[in-house]
């Protein structure tokens, strides 16, 4: 049998693909032409017996950030390869993992096609990994996908390495694709273009792919789910403006989806929908089933524009048990005409009186993101920002540094604002007209620390404290800022500091650099050692402070950082 000829004299009889609809029916699956610019039309596909499954035949393979992350892009592909599906196998790594082993762990499956994702975050090993394969088999057909190679494909090494690329959403292009260049239905192979856009698929039709997540995925990874795709915004930063239109997948499939797996025992999920609170009914639906299967340790994270949050959904969510809902909230930035310059819209006062709210009135854990570096933004204008923001109480403030995504169209200010991005992955801003090259760099530091200190809720009594009555003059950015300076000051790195260390490094600071007394500063501190579990005498402590406070209660459903949070703050 020839690596990409037609097999199908070799099948046992009876071996059908297809599967057996959840009311019993024998269905077949088509290769949907919907989107596929290879053009194959809408056909019935009689239940011709297949060859016996070659697993091997096509590799779906990605690098993810971390391993808790899943490939959710790829497991739709492989839900809807269709007859393909039981010759495909779906293996993940991550981007820590050596390439030279990730490479054995594929060759070893001998596949005649590999499909790769290709993101922001794996770009560079992948690309390292596809010189490698091809050397050892120059034979094997790499098809690529995924949105860094989505946009601007020409010039990318990655692509002149690979066969095909196929940009967009290829759930249904890739079965397509690869039944051609396996010879499925003509018999022999047929040419495939280098580069294909996948137009949009139909949702209602697209198998789903929840059953793809595994016992292990369910144990041990953050579990992706998504009830629409697209965006309605604009926001030139990011990529997900160039996805309109919004489109649903039919609620009643999804919930179902969603209830087997809570029947599986899933108890953290993660919409990657764009923005949750769009389409008032479907979210609604939403919230409402998840409440009404509420039970300890179930956890629910959405997307959300901060400004859209009606009567309806207050009602519902403030139904929800403390710490069993996270928002992540894009503010981005609070500064009104860079907000205009990069098309985004955004109502302030009522993004106010929501995150007011949401803090006063509900249970869920704000997690609020926030930009430094967008056109024609400097430091001060970055730091009353995030003065107001942290003013409305959420949990965590994650700053972000700009990044030049490929196809974004956030390159139109370029010139005009002097934006420098570095050409590495992740393409971050180097300097722009207001902000130098040194100032990013205390600022990226402000925003690694402020994540180590502030957003791992572990000293959730103690960091007030800087930037509170003791300190008036002070904004809490630029108390923090000050923190940070100083840390970097003592060449202290912003990771793979010891905990111990952590409190050792903030009460040194507090004590030399602020007006704060130390058995105040003590006594914060020791709450914040005591709640992390510590019941040991840290050496900061003196017996002139008395004895250690005694902990607190946390609170369940919760992960441990959004838990900590929110044993804080109610
Ligand atoms: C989950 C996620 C992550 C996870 C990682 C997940 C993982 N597996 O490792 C985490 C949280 C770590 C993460 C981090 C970041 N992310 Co992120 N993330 C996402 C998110 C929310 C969901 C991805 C997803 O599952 N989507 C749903 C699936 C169905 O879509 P998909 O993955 O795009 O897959 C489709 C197509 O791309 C294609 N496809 C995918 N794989 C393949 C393979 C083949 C062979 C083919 C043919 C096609 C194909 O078909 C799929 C089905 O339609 C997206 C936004 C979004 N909603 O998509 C951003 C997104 C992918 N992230 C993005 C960015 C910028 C980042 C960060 C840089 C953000 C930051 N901090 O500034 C970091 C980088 C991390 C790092 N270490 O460097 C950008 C991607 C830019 C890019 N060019 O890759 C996105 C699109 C957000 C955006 N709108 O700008 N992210
Ligand atoms: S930043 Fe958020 S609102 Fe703006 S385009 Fe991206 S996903 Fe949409």
């Amino acid at each position: 049998m020839s690596r990409t000829g037609n097999s199908s004299d070799t099948f046992p009889i009876r071996r059908f693909e297809g599967r057996i609809s959840r009311n019993g029916v024998w269905v077949v699956d088509l290769p949907m032409p919907m989107g596929c610019p290879l053009g194959f039309p809408a056909r019935l596909v009689p239940p011709v017996p297949r060859p016996l499954a070659m697993p091997q035949d096509i590799l779906l393979s990605t690098l993810n950030a971390r391993y808790l992350h899943a490939a959710f892009g790829l497991r739709y592909l492989m839900a809807n390869l269709g007859q393909l599906r039981p010759r495909a196998a779906l293996v993940e790594f991550d981007i820590n993992q050596s390439v030279s082993e990730i490479a054995e762990s594929i060759l070893e499956r001998n596949p005649r096609i590999l499909g790769l994702g290709i993101y922001i975050w794996n770009v560079r090993p992948t690309t390292e990994l596809i010189a490698i394969l091809k050397r050892l088999r120059p034979d094997l057909v790499v098809i690529l996908g995924g949105p860094e190679v989505s946009h601007e494909p020409e010039g990318q090494e990655i692509v002149t390495l690979a066969d095909h690329v196929i940009t967009g959403e290829a759930d249904l292009c890739f079965a397509e694709v690869c039944g051609r260049l396996l010879g499925e239905a003509s018999g022999a192979p047929r040419p495939v273009p280098k580069i294909l856009h996948a137009g949009l698929p139909d949702l209602a039709r697209l198998e789903l792919p929840y059953d793809l997540y595994d016992e292990r995925d369910i144990a041990h990874r953050v579990i992706y789910v998504e009830a629409s795709r697209g965006c309605p915004f604009t926001c030139e930063f990011c990529l997900s403006s160039l996805d309109i239109p919004v489109r649903q997948f039919p609620l009643d499939r999804f919930l179902g989806a969603m209830q087997r797996l809570l029947d599986r025992g899933v108890l953290r999920f993660k919409f990657v929908d764009r923005t949750f609170n769009l389409h008032l009914p479907t979210s609604l639906a939403i919230l409402r089933f998840f409440l009404e299967r509420m039970r300890p340790g179930l956890f629910v994270h959405f997307e959300l524009v901060p400004d859209r949050l009606p009567e309806a959904l207050r009602e519902l969510i403030a139904q929800f048990p403390r710490g069993s809902l996270q928002f992540e909230v894009g503010l981005q930035t609070l500064n009104l005409e860079v907000e205009e310059r990069i098309s985004r819209r955004q109502n302030h006062a009522r993004m106010e009186d929501n995150l007011r709210w949401l803090r006063d009135h509900s249970g869920v854990h704000v997690h609020a993101d926030l930009i430094v570096g967008l056109p024609g933004e400097d430091i001060e204008s970055f730091g009353e920002g995030f003065d107001r923001l942290l003013a409305l109480g959420p949990q965590e403030i994650q700053v972000g540094i700009l990044k030049r995504l490929r196809g974004t169209p956030i390159v139109r200010h370029d010139v005009e604002w002097g934006m420098v991005y570095s050409p590495n992955p992740p393409y971050e801003v180097l300097q722009t007209r207001v902000l130098d090259f040194p100032t990013l760099g205390r600022l990226k530091r402000f925003a690694a620390f402020w994540d180590l200190f502030a957003n791992s809720g572990r000293f959730s009594t103690t960091l007030p404290l800087l930037w509170s009555a003791a300190n008036p003059q002070s904004s809490a950015f630029k108390a923090f800022l000050a923190f940070s300076d100083e840390l970097h000051r003592q060449g202290v790195k912003t990771s793979g500091i010891a905990l111990t260390r952590q409190f050792e490094l903030l009460w040194d600071h507090a004590v030399r650099c602020t007006r704060i007394p130390p058995g105040v500063i003590a006594e914060a501190l020791a709450t914040d050692y005591v709640r992390s579990g510590r019941n040991d005498r840290p050496s900061w402590w003196s017996e002139e402070f008395g004895r250690l406070p005694s902990g607190r209660s946390s609170v369940a459903s919760a992960p441990a950082r959004q838990a900590r949070h929110l044993s804080e703050t109610r």
